[in-house]
């Protein structure tokens, strides 16, 4: 206000004071209003507003950073880094795919100030370790399995899947008075005997 916040009737029939003036008070500019410190302060006629900075939400009083919903862990994988009971703009969460699973998409995704992440989490596809360099003896099987694989031996053949040796017989020896010739140990070979 400028002027006299009153005035008095005077014997002349006059009032003592010219009616004041009302002014705008820059509440902002005073730093005079209630605004959060992550609002921004507007000055109007008779009042201001207050809103939430961008990468905040609330009334302009009161304002919270924009939190990023936690996602779903994807599966066949685990969050390697720090985490948190609510994630806010520049926090990250680091994924890591079980062994056996490969990933697709981005390991890290981070929370963006509007709330978003940015990006989905990434997925983790089971790895066929039969078509890439498979770790299975070149005589065995090798079958895909989810995070896995196994082999096995083919016919014929004995071990772990990994090394396989070919199934022999021992050696024979000679029957009295007689020989044995033995062209093949393997399965199927076939020993001979002869009298002298
Ligand atoms: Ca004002
Ligand atoms: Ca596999």
């Amino acid at each position: 206000m400028s002027g006299s916040a009153s005035a008095t009737c005077l014997g002349n029939a006059l009032w003592s004071e010219v009616p004041p003036s009302c002014t705008d008070i820059n509440e902002c500019r005073q730093n005079s209003d209630s605004c959060h410190d992550d609002a921004e302060c507007r000055n109007n006629i008779g009042s201001y507003t207050c809103t939430c900075r961008e990468g905040f939400n609330g009334d302009g009083f009161n304002c919270e950073p924009n939190e990023c919903f936690i996602p779903n862990t994807p599966a066949y994988a685990s969050i390697v880094s720090q985490t948190r009971t609510r994630y806010i703009a520049t926090n990250t969460i680091t994924y890591e795919c079980n062994g056996g699973y490969g990933m697709v998409g981005e390991d890290t995704i981070t929370c963006q100030s509007d709330g978003s992440w940015s990006a989905d989490p990434p997925t983790c596809e089971d790895n066929d370790e039969c078509t890439q360099n498979t770790p299975c003896d070149p005589n065995a099987s090798c079958d895909n399995t989810p995070g896995s694989y196994t082999c096995s031996c083919n016919e014929r053949y004995t071990g772990d899947g990994e090394t396989c040796t070919e199934i022999q017989c021992g050696s024979l020896s000679n029957p009295t008075s007689g020989t044995v010739t033995i062209p093949s140990q393997t399965v199927g070979g076939t020993a001979t005997y002869l009298c002298n």
